[in-house]
């Protein structure tokens, strides 16, 4: 299996870049914010309590993700590989994560950080809150304190991995197509183990 995760701050594109990629390498997507809104729109019991938090800005507790995570690998036995997208979030998804593939004779083979300044990434949200319907790209607010969660609790993931040389950081401002090129250019240089 071949796994990357996409990580970077709200807003800083990683939704936008891994629907591409997941196409050009055929990698199971694997992103917690859709699988929290998914619960949400379905109201489910996990979706509202989800839900209170998010319109808060703050991360869901961690024991909700792992479960989502490990449900949704074991949901998928004969993917190549996946592709996180805002997940892990914290040290203890990251523990979680690297113990969950490891129990499957896997791993993270890379983790690309996409950096953005903070005043792009709030024109940006409240940009897509005008028509995504989610309530919490509406409020500045919400978004900056998204934002403090960000540094507070998920930066020193990348930290995390960089133990293992597995961070490679990537400019996320641009264009769209510019930032999928780059991406792409750091994902081919593992193109063995993708084959493999
Ligand atoms: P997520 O769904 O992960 O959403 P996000 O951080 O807002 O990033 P997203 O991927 O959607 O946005 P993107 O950058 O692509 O999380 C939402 C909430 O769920 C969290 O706040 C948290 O409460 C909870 N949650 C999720 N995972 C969790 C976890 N593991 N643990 C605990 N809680 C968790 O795009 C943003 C906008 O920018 C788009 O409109 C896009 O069109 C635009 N854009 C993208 N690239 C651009 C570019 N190059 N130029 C201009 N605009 C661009």
């Amino acid at each position: 299996m071949f796994n990357i995760i996409l990580f970077g701050p709200p807003g800083s594109g990683k939704g936008t870049q891994s629907e591409r990629l997941v196409t050009r390498y055929g990698l199971k997507h694997l992103s917690t914010g859709d699988l929290l809104r998914s619960e949400i729109s379905r109201k489910t019991d996990l979706g509202m309590e989800a839900k209170k938090l998010m319109d808060k800005g703050q991360l869901v507790p961690d024991s909700v993700v792992i479960g989502m995570i490990d449900a949704a690998l074991d949901a998928n036995p004969d993917a190549k590989g996946f592709l996180f997208d805002g997940f892990p979030r914290t040290a203890a998804q990251a523990e979680a994560l690297d113990n969950l593939l490891a129990q499957k004779h896997s791993a993270i083979n890379t983790m690309l950080a996409l950096h953005v300044s903070e005043d792009e990434l709030v024109r940006r949200l409240l940009k897509r809150g005008e028509t995504s319907g989610r309530s919490d790209d509406t409020n500045e607010q919400v978004i900056r304190a998204r934002i403090v969660e960000y540094y507070n609790k998920t930066a020193a993931v990348a930290d995390y991995y960089k133990k293992f040389n597995k961070v490679e950081i990537i400019k996320g401002e641009g264009s769209i197509d510019s930032i999928f090129q780059f991406l792409c250019h750091e994902i081919d240089k593992h193109k063995p183990e993708i084959v493999g």
